[in-house]
């Protein structure tokens, strides 16, 4: 084996290992159901909000506790209904669906995986506990093969509680006001420090799925190297996981003596490499790369990784094969002192910053909503976005991927503006939630980089080590993609960026900085960024940039939350864009305005009806803005990857040397 290559296996072998969830897909061997649809549901809203503990609401239909109402799934609670108790109520919300096992599917295993549910899940079958879960936007699954009634109806029970906690993330606060001051008995508030209301419920599908007791549990695959010649080779690493059902039950080691193949087809179907073994590497001759929209005529290319795992034949015994299929692109990240590259070029990010956000289903996932975002997307011109706040479904994940539309994949870890929030308990979690993120989305194409915070109070001495161990954590789970956190602290206060590997800044000027003064955007914004990049000497992307524009709302001269207001502040950020772009040594590798549509947020005197800052409003309705913007992107898609100066100072390998940073006031560094 060539040492080149036995070097990227080591490395492979010495990724930390995470457990991740496969995406449920249907196979020769596997079985799904969507349990998605119209459940029961319930609040309690008890005093003490505890009453349905006391009563236990699990162990019987729920209709017994009480009157219950109708409640899709997937969705957000809180806009279903017409009464504003509902909205705003935080606690337990308890759901409830039947639905049918078959027979056939006692012979296998059987898992229940939730997309996503917001904040603390507990999950009951036929009123046993099957598992707990912290923390909304990523999936989480239970083995449930014990607990079914095969051939029989079953009762699945959900409380979610959407409370946040100083250590949560996002974190908030609980705040309890007094009898004597004229409030109700028991009244509180949930305050938290970010801008998006914080929805609740069962936000994305549930789904029940079956395998064999030899399954395959986990795939790691990534792109390594294109060798120079591009119609050699694509090298792709891979690591499957499989797991015995029986080693686990006796505690007996798993993937010992087992067959493993691992076969890359292309997109007619046809075997361009195959290996065997549990971690290995393929080599694809004259391979279709991956890009993103606007860096070649062919946009998303995808084959397909087919993984079989099967015991060793014993005896009599049918072998049982698991097959698991799942759509992979080959493609190369680097980053170095000035530039991102895809495939070896440097990529330009013409993006906006998103959420999973629209009217009647807040959060809840939705096909019609996630289709027409990309078409919207694809219409602008964008060729990337930012998951801002917290990892979005994998379905749109899987879109980014066929379309070609590159992702900053962001954890929720959103509205750390106060000490409270940088204690070893949230760091942690951090941990955790950063490891269920990467697990569930470093087999995409399109994510090119982990985003592991937005905004946190990076100021504070103790935020340096807090985010060198969250960062060096992402990177040690999977060495294939750089690692930023979004910081809006002032270049001169920041402790926390020497740790990453692009620097994402987010800068609103001309509207939190200087508003209404568009005569000095330029100025004051170029002094920004050029600073910023004197400071540390890294990519650097501009995250976050824009203004409040009401749709319908115009002025002539402008003035601050017209549609005009927002095109004139545009243009004088697109000449400081261009001036960087066109710079002899341009280390300025995107801008991706906030926001793409209007959202929700909690009321409070700065928001109308949520933030109003999108290119659309949040029927998806363009706003003059977004025409402007379509103009720029469609023109500037067409150059990215090839005309941007790009020669005059040596290249670098990516490298990752932090020893020369002194960590302040480290955290101890805590093992999972
Ligand atoms: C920001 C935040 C984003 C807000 C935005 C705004 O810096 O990152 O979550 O929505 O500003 O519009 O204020």
């Amino acid at each position: 084996m060539e040492q080149k290559f036995l070097f990227l296996l080591i490395q492979l072998i010495c990724t930390r290992h995470v457990v991740g969830l496969l995406f449920p897909r249907e196979s020769e061997s596997r079985d799904m159901k969507d349990l998605s649809g119209r459940w029961k549901f319930r609040v309690d809203d008890s005093t003490d909000r505890n009453q349905s503990f006391r009563e236990q609401w699990w162990e019987k239909p729920l209709h017994a506790s009480g009157h219950v109402i109708d409640m899709p799934v997937p969705a957000s609670y809180n806009d279903i209904t017409q009464d504003s108790k509902i909205r705003d109520f935080v606690g337990w919300a308890w759901y409830e669906t039947t639905f049918f096992a078959p027979a056939s599917w006692k012979s296998s295993l059987a898992w229940l995986q939730v997309g996503s549910a917001h904040y603390n899940s507990i999950v009951w079958l036929n009123s046993i506990r099957v598992g707990d879960h912290s923390g909304g936007h990523l999936p989480f699954e239970f083995n449930v093969t014990n607990k079914l009634n095969y051939g029989a109806t079953n009762r699945l029970t959900i409380a979610v509680n959407n409370t946040l906690t100083p250590t949560t993330l996002p974190p908030g606060t609980v705040n309890h006001y007094s009898k004597d001051q004229g409030y109700p008995d028991g009244y509180f508030t949930q305050k938290y420090d970010f801008d998006f209301f914080n929805y609740a419920g069962i936000h994305r599908p549930v789904k029940l799925y079956t395998t064999p007791h030899l399954r395959v549990s986990d795939i790691f695959t990534y792109t390594q190297t294109i060798t120079q010649d591009p119609s050699v080779a694509a090298v792709n690493v891979f690591q499957v996981n499989i797991t015995d059902a029986k080693d686990v039950a006796s505690g007996a080691k798993s993937n010992a003596g087992y067959n493993i193949t691992v076969v890359i087809k292309d997109a007619e179907g046809v075997t361009v490499a195959n290996g065997t073994g549990q971690t290995g590497y393929l080599y694809v001759y004259f391979p279709k790369l991956w890009w993103p929209v606007g860096m070649s005529s062919e946009v998303g290319y995808l084959y397909t990784l087919e993984v079989y795992a099967s015991a060793p034949s014993n005896g009599n015994a049918p072998a049982q094969i698991d097959v698991y299929r799942m759509p992979i692109g080959l493609r190369t990240i680097e980053v170095d002192e000035t530039q991102l590259k895809i495939n070896g070029k440097p990529f330009y990010f013409l993006g906006v910053g998103k959420h999973e956000d629209w009217d009647v289903r807040g959060k809840g996932f939705d096909w019609s909503m996630v289709v027409k975002d990309f078409n919207l997307l694809a219409w602008l011109g964008a060729n990337s976005f930012r998951t801002s706040h917290y990892p979005y479904s994998e379905e749109i994940m899987q879109m980014c991927d066929e379309r070609g539309i590159v992702v900053i994949d962001e954890c929720p870890a959103v509205g750390m503006r106060s000490a409270d929030n940088f204690v070893n308990e949230t760091l942690l979690h951090h941990q955790q939630v950063v490891g269920e993120m990467v697990s569930r989305d470093r087999n995409h194409p399109s994510v090119v980089m982990w985003s592991v915070a937005n905004e946190p109070l990076s100021s504070l001495p103790q935020a340096a080590g807090y985010f060198k161990t969250v960062l060096d954590y992402a990177r040690s789970l999977d060495p294939s993609r750089p690692v930023t956190f979004v910081c809006n602290a002032h270049y001169d206060k920041d402790v926390a960026t020497p740790y990453v590997d692009v620097v994402s800044i987010n800068k609103y000027e001309g509207w939190y900085d200087d508003p209404g003064q568009l005569d000095v955007v330029e100025g004051r914004l170029k002094f920004y960024i050029d600073k910023w990049h004197q400071t540390r000497s890294k990519p650097i992307i501009h995250m976050e940039w824009g203004a409040g524009a009401i749709a319908g709302f115009h002025d002539n001269p402008s003035v601050m939350f017209t549609e005009d207001y927002l095109v004139d502040l545009m243009n004088r950020h697109f000449a400081v864009f261009d001036e960087l772009r066109n710079d002899t040594d341009p280390f300025l590798i995107g801008e991706m305005i906030w926001n793409f549509a209007d959202f929700n947020t909690a009321q409070g005197t700065n928001r109308v009806q949520g933030n109003k800052k999108g290119l659309f409003t949040r029927n998806r309705a363009p706003k003059w803005p977004a025409y402007v913007i379509r103009e720029r992107y469609k023109e500037l898609q067409k150059q990215n990857g090839t005309t941007r100066n790009r020669n005059s100072r040596r290249e670098k390998h990516w490298e990752r040397n932090y020893d020369v940073f002194q960590v302040q006031d480290a955290f101890e560094v805590l093992e999972l």
